[in-house]
């Protein structure tokens, strides 16, 4: 066995992402919370490179040792735009939209996942641990088991885990049991993830936690009070400056955040309010994203159309990413953060903002089911599938107590990415 590295990151990712002179990191949170433990330990991360088709040989960035798994164009159709994120992603989301079942991207996430594992154990030292993350690879345990005993495995899902009636629809639900039970230890965001898990296994399976993951609070810097004014100044000062920041994806609950806003209008509620969508593309060339991507944009028109004034429209929205530094003011500037998932394994959004809040001043509108409401009590808490609790919670932060912000400051203060990643490892 040619193993070189003592530790192992395996993600459908690798954390790098192509530049016009070569690759550059990715500004990941968990780049940044396990750079610091692969620098340490010789580590190395095995994950695609972003390329369908390309092959790459592996390459050494920023003191990190990176192994290009290689996916052709049918493979990423079928394992990640098929299985991945129209089978796995709506049904582990309790069916926002329908999951597709397909044998032909069943067959195709068994292959990619084969492929992980052989790629993992070459570059694995005799004894090594190893740490897989997410949906994208739950089989990758289970074939590590079988190709090196040695090995010691951890597993972490960064989305939800379903209740275990929805979970039987998986027509490859043992395959995925199997996959899962081949780790020494699989890590969920929420105790409710790890219960619903052990709801379908019982006393058997691998050991099993909770460990809610969080961001680098260095990583969102802060904007200054000349951004923060210069920013507030382009949406002509308004008196409240609402923010929503997501991939544009059908979990998020888009499109009733802004329902509510646009009834709160009508009904007189709010006045001089406005509102910063960022909606990050994202898995464009599925169906469902598109209709979503519709639905949010018809919205936007119509509430501008009939409350905005020109030069001044109600909803600035913005169909692409920006810049970190962008984004730390823009979370400065806000006066209530909007986030409404239907269902989200984390949120580190909400975590996001919170960071940039120390002071007290802002307010948190949440989900109840977005993982970070387990944490974020003080958050103006909504059930995004009643418009009217939405609205009655923008109603409540927009006259935010000043002690809840401090208070979930200090939480995500304490509780950050370096710490979530260290309390996984430890436990494995
Ligand atoms: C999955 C789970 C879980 C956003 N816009 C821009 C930008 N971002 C960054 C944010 C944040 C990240 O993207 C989004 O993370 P979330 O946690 O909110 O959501 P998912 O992408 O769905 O992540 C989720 C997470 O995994 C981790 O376990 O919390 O539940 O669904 O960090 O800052 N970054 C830049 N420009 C943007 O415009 N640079």
């Amino acid at each position: 066995m040619s193993g070189v590295s003592d530790f192992v990151v395996v993600a459908n990712r690798l954390p790098v992402d192509r530049t016009d002179t070569g690759w550059g990191t990715s500004p990941g949170g968990l780049v940044a919370a396990l750079a610091p433990v692969l620098r340490a330990r010789s580590g190395s991360w095995v994950g695609w490179p972003g390329e369908a088709g390309a092959r790459i040989e592996p390459f050494t960035s920023e003191g990190i040792d990176l192994h290009p798994v290689y996916l052709d164009e049918c493979d990423f159709q079928n394992f990640y735009e098929g299985m991945a994120n129209s089978t796995l992603w709506p049904l582990y989301h309790d069916l926002i939209v329908a999951p597709r079942y397909d044998n032909l991207w069943w067959e195709a996430y068994r292959d990619v996942n084969e492929r992980f594992a052989h790629a993992t154990a070459a570059a694995a030292a005799r004894n090594a641990v190893v740490w897989v993350q997410d949906y994208q690879l739950q089989l990758v345990p289970g074939i590590l088991r079988r190709l090196r005993p040695d090995l010691t495995v951890g597993f972490f899902l960064h989305i939800p885990f379903p209740s275990p009636d929805l979970f039987r629809q998986l027509p490859w639900r043992n395959e995925v049991m199997e996959g899962f039970a081949g780790a020494d230890l699989v890590g969920f965001q929420r105790a409710e993830d790890e219960r619903n898990y052990r709801a379908l296994v019982g006393d058997a399976g691998p050991r099993t936690g909770a460990f809610p993951i969080s961001i680098d609070p260095a990583a969102i810097p802060r904007g200054g009070q000349g951004d923060v004014e210069k920013l507030r100044a382009s949406l002509g000062n308004p008196v409240t400056m609402m923010l929503g920041v997501d991939r544009l994806d059908y979990t998020k609950g888009i499109l009733h955040r802004l329902l509510a806003v646009e009834n709160l209008l009508e009904k007189g509620l709010l006045s001089d309010v406005a509102v910063v969508q960022l909606a990050i593309p994202s898995r464009e060339r599925i169906d469902q994203y598109k209709q979503t991507r519709r639905e949010v944009e018809e919205a936007v028109g119509r509430i501008n159309g009939r409350f905005g004034r020109v030069g001044s429209p109600v909803v600035h929205y913005l169909h692409r990413a920006v810049p970190k530094r962008d984004l730390g003011a823009l979370y400065t500037a806000a006066d209530v953060m909007l986030v409404t998932p239907f269902k989200d394994g984390m949120n580190l959004v909400a975590k996001e903002y919170v960071s940039c809040h120390p002071d007290g001043d802002g307010a948190l509108v949440l989900s109840e089911f977005a993982g970070a409401a387990a944490e974020l009590r003080d958050a103006y808490l909504c059930n995004p599938f009643d418009v009217s609790s939405i609205e009655q919670a923008i109603i409540d932060a927009v006259a935010g107590d000043p002690a809840r912000m401090r208070a979930m400051h200090r939480w995500v203060a304490q509780h950050d990415v370096a710490r979530w990643a260290a309390c996984f490892l430890d436990e494995l």
